[in-house]
């Protein structure tokens, strides 16, 4: 019987994993582990949850013990442009917090792992079409350099410390439950956002910026596959690349228009988002995860903007 912990609770992706994790192991055994944002009452009533501090290494390893917990999700961590921001909380969550992680695992003899990386490991250098799973990476984001770090860290204590780590490069997340925070793909959630509310939408991107986009469920079924994967077919641990669609603001425009007529994006260019967006791939090869673990995604535009445009629309308008 598993018994897991997953810092970031309260966050974008940790709001849909909690849920889906207890409908897989019980409620009971799923701890959602939260800071200082408050969690959805789907997660605080569903089962158990504690405060975690991930820049405190104690704070981590007294969460495993008191809750006995054999495996782990770490998604604490800051955002690309949140972490611009904050360069300091940057590195303690991203950087101290995720090796307070993964030493606490070590200590406390956890059976595995899973922090996700993202599509800000590589950079500007790195081929943009359909980049492969093994390229050059040199992100030039504090989000990126933490991600390569986070990567590099999860491969290292597998191979030379014996803690099974893994992980995928998660394309930009788009969700209905939670909004996401801090991010550079925020953009394609906040559309949704501006559309049903207003009916237009001012992007902070350029028309023409591709980029890889996953739709939550696959998400949750990237990061659940992979922990759950056999462990004898994995050549690769920390640095899956995952894909599923690509989109630029203007296809998601008249995605969103072929439901809802009228609706209207226009522009004014954020500068430092901007030039996030352009250090990144505008699609990812997923071949590797594909032949090692199955790899498959359900969602593609079209299904992701019917199932986003009718949720959020029962939420936001009753
Ligand atoms: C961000 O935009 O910072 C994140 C990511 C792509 O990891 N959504």
């Amino acid at each position: 019987m598993r018994r897991i912990l997953v810092t970031g609770a309260a966050g974008q992706l940790g709001s849909e994993l909690i849920p889906a994790l207890r409908e897989r192991y019980g409620s009971d055994n799923v701890v959602a582990a939260m800071h200082r944002s408050p969690l959805t009452e789907e997660v605080a009533d569903s089962g158990p949850f504690t405060q975690v501090d991930a820049t405190e290494q104690d704070s981590v390893e007294r969460a495993i013990r008191d809750y006995d917990i054999d495996s782990l999700y770490h998604l604490g961590s800051l955002l690309s442009v949140a972490a611009e921001a904050n360069r300091p909380l940057a590195h303690r969550v991203n950087i101290i917090g995720l090796l307070n992680v993964l030493e606490a695992a070590c200590d406390t003899g956890l059976e595995r792992v899973v922090i996700p990386s993202s599509i800000a490991a590589f950079g500007i250098d790195t081929p943009h079409d359909s980049t492969p799973n093994e390229t050059l990476q040199r992100p030039t984001s504090l989000y990126g350099i933490s991600k390569v770090f986070g990567e590099l860290m999860g491969n290292y204590f597998f191979e030379r410390v014996g803690l099974d780590v893994r992980g995928v490069r998660l394309p930009g997340v788009v969700s209905w439950k939670v909004e996401p925070g801090g991010g550079t793909t925020d953009y394609a959630v906040d559309a949704f956002y501006g559309a049903i509310r207003e009916g237009r939408y001012t992007c902070y991107l350029r028309p023409g910026t591709y980029l890889p986009m996953m739709y939550v469920p696959d998400a949750i079924k990237a990061l659940i596959e992979v922990a759950e994967a056999d462990v004898d077919g994995l050549k690769h641990h920390a640095d899956y690349n995952v894909n599923s669609m690509s989109f630029e603001p203007t296809e998601l425009a008249e995605a969103i228009r072929r439901r809802m007529p009228g609706f209207e994006m226009d522009y004014d260019v954020d500068p430092l988002r901007q030039y996030i967006a352009d250090s990144w791939p505008n699609s990812l090869d997923d071949s590797v995860a594909r032949q090692e673990w199955d790899w498959r995604p359900d969602y593609g535009l079209e299904a992701m903007v019917d199932d986003m445009y009718e949720n959020l629309s029962r939420k936001l308008l009753g």
